[in-house]
């Protein structure tokens, strides 16, 4: 009895005494935003030193904000309860303010660093006052302090020292917008985390709290727009019942810096009424250069800026999959797009017109389409006209090269368009971390003017001197709790805010960033979950699409692989797009072919144009391939693509052997949704390889060496 009363006490310690549990249940709804106590003490009690008043003293509505996120991240991280006061007291350890409202900053020599900033800018930068150490947070708008604000916690998150501060920051790019492919009745096409996160029916009457959840996610990355419909647009949202709602929305996101913005329907004069008319008004043709049409969006320009003064613009897809456009009254493009930029210019809006256009008599290749129908429009278009081009010529396939509009039109602003929902990257079933990928595309030069002629440079409006400068990310959010669907999404939105404001950093950092935030800042996991998500996206590319294949995926649905098919419209086919057969494989883009190659400035065309030249991973992009060639690796082009594809799973291995070895050091919740994740990835995964190496071997007659060397 003694024995047991003894071990139920040692016991009972054991609990006592037993460290703080580091795994927690999370659903994952808190993002990037959980704001973790700081596990080490050390570091911990000397947050605690230097953060001990804490001075905001604006009073905007971004003020409160900002306030309140210092206070809930300082609470939680720090756990102390440190209230915000409006007066700068001179023992404050934090100041978030304006100049103008701190005399101090204003006297202090930061307002020359001040002036370089613009209107997002911020300054965190620690300072001895009255022999103290105080930390400042300064920007020329509110909305810099909070941007300063989310950086500042980043920190502290991050576990970085804040005791010897200086960090000065702005965006690299004006435009920072989520496109949301969203329809009205709340379907998402290209979503996989669920059911769009605007609920129609219920506002403008009833707020969602996510609304308010989702502007702090996007505001702590930077992200400033928010294009809020599916650019396959449906007419209505243009309707004043909608408007309404619009502008609520417009209302909350705006103390977050978020701008709202709409994808619009070319044809709405024909089908919705002007304000304030009947039927019987509405236009009979959407013709651009028709006074009555022009008429009719100016007068919605006007109403829409009535329920939303600052209304961001459209965005446009037309005359392509579908959709109607100028062309359908023989207008150009650039027709199209001045008559609306003609209606927003008064108040402010911009038009981003998307050049995802590949009409079938332009030529032939696909590839080519959207160059050979834009570039000759340079100089046409309004100054505040954007044309927005995905980042690759065909369709945000696992790897293509640059989209050649890029460094083509030096007269029009390029705005980037890039996919943050895994459209043909496995949808929120795969991990698959996209900064990698964009990364590649950011640094392509395109020896526009010679060497160093990156894309980051031309959206960044330094090539060419652009007077605005944009980049848009397809959103892979939904009502699923954890946005989504996938935890590993939640990177690739996290990412993507990052690169938008800063693309100099890189993939490795932004992962490592995000694995401290959201898991932990035990060095084993950051390693190991860096490792995973560095080497996912090639891991793809290599059992989907390896070796500049593309567009093989199961057609319409665009998950899983359909090499075989062969219906319908050519260039909405898999034989199209590899042409495979008992000589090789690819799609000969050389100048035997269809001479896509000379879309690109010189070197890269003859480089791509030569077989021996061009790069592996575009190999059969630009070339159709005998089987037998051999390879850089030495080995014949079969062989190497059954390696490929064998090396491609072997890493969904590693990634699931790296997850397993880490159970216990994440949450228990998380742990395990990836892991179940992670296994149908695995099995996806299986299928492309073998789906693809038996059919391609039709052709190639050779045998399947299954090898992960
Ligand atoms: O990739 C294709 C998608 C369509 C999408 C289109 C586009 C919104 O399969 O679903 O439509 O691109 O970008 O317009």
């Amino acid at each position: 009895m003694k024995r047991i009363m003894k071990i139920s006490l040692l016991l009972i310690f054991a609990v006592i005494l037993q460290e703080p549990v580091t795994v927690r249940a999370d659903d994952g709804y808190n993002l990037w935003l959980t704001y973790r106590k700081i596990d080490n003490k050390i570091l911990l009690q000397k947050y605690q030193r230097s953060l001990k008043l804490i001075a905001v003293p604006g009073q905007s509505e971004t003020c409160r904000i900002l306030r309140i996120e210092l206070e809930k991240g300082l609470k939680s991280m720090l756990d102390r309860d440190i209230s915000a006061g409006r007066l700068v007291s001179d023992k404050s350890t934090l100041i978030v303010s304006r100049p103008e409202t701190c005399a101090f900053i204003k006297n202090s020599g930061l307002i020359a660093a001040l002036d370089t900033l613009g209107p997002e800018g911020y300054i965190l930068k620690s300072i001895t006052m009255n022999s103290k150490n105080t930390i400042i947070i300064t920007a020329n708008t509110d909305m810099g302090l909070l941007y300063g604000t989310f950086r500042f916690l980043l920190l502290l998150q991050t576990h970085q020292d804040i005791e010897i501060l200086s960090v000065i920051s702005k965006p690299k790019i004006q435009f920072r917008l989520l496109n949301h492919w969203d329809r009205l009745n709340r379907t998402i096409e290209r979503g996989y985390a669920g059911k769009s996160l605007w609920k129609w029916d219920e506002l403008p009457g009833k707020a969602d709290p996510r609304y308010y959840d989702y502007a702090r996610a996007n505001a702590s990355l930077g992200i400033n727009g928010t294009v809020l419909n599916n650019v396959n647009a449906d007419a209505n949202i243009l309707k004043e019942a909608y408007l309404i709602k619009v502008a609520k929305l417009a209302d909350i996101f705006r103390p977050y810096g978020i701008k709202v913005y709409l994808s619009i329907f070319f044809s709405a004069p024909k089908t919705i009424p002007a304000e304030g008319t009947d039927e019987s008004s509405l236009c009979t043709t959407a013709d651009p250069l028709d006074p009555k049409v022009q008429e009719w969006w100016k007068r919605k320009a006007a109403e829409i800026y009535r329920y939303i003064p600052d209304f961001g613009g459209f965005l446009v897809k037309a005359n392509s999959e579908g959709m109607p456009g100028p062309q359908d009254y023989e207008r150009s493009h650039a027709d199209g797009a001045n008559m609306l930029a003609d209606a927003l210019a008064p108040h402010g809006g911009i038009v981003m017109w998307r050049a995802f256009v590949y009409t079938p008599e332009v030529d032939p290749d696909r590839a080519k389409r959207a160059y050979k129908e834009f570039v000759p429009l340079d100089g046409q278009f309004n100054p505040n006209v954007f044309v927005q081009a995905k980042n690759g010529p065909i369709d945000f396939q696992p790897r293509e090269p640059v989209q050649p509009l890029f460094g083509a039109m030096p007269k029009t602003p390029l705005m980037l368009e890039l996919q943050i929902t895994q459209e043909y990257l496995g949808h929120a079933t795969h991990l698959v971390y996209l900064a990698p990928m964009w990364h590649e595309y950011l640094y392509f030069d395109t020896y526009a003017k010679g060497p160093g002629s990156i894309l980051a440079k031309i959206i960044d409006g330094k090539l060419h001197g652009y007077s605005m400068t944009g980049i848009a990310g397809v959103a892979n959010t939904g009502d699923d709790r954890n946005w989504t669907g996938h935890l590993f999404g939640q990177a690739n939105w996290y990412a993507f805010g990052r690169l938008a404001w800063d693309y100099t950093l890189t993939a490795g950092q932004i992962a490592e960033e995000w694995i401290r935030v959201t898991f932990s800042t035990d060095e084993s996991v950051v390693k190991s979950v860096r490792e995973m998500m560095l080497g996912s996206r090639e891991a793809c590319v290599n059992y989907m699409t390896p070796l500049g294949l593309h567009h093989i995926m199961q057609a319409g649905f665009h998950y899983g692989p359909q090499p075989s098919f062969n219906r319908g419209r050519p260039d909405w086919t898999s034989v199209y797009y590899h042409h495979a057969d008992s000589a090789g494989i690819g799609f000969d883009r050389s100048s035997t072919g269809s001479n896509a190659v000379a879309q690109y400035f010189p070197p890269l065309d003859s480089l791509f144009n030569n077989v021996e030249t061009c790069p592996e991973k575009y190999l059969l992009w630009f070339h159709h391939v005998s089987w037998y060639k051999k390879l850089d690796s030495g080995k014949t082009l079969w062989e190497e693509l059954c390696f490929k594809y064998y090396s491609g799973t072997a890493f969904v291995d590693t990634m699931i052997q790296c997850w397993t070895d880490l159970e216990g050091k994440i949450d228990p919740e998380e742990y395990q949704h990836v892991l179940q994740k992670l296994e149908l990835q695995k099995r996806d995964a299986e299928i492309w390889r073998d789906t693809c190496l038996s059919y391609f071997q039709k052709f190639s007659r050779m045998k399947i060496i299954r090898t992960k060397e």
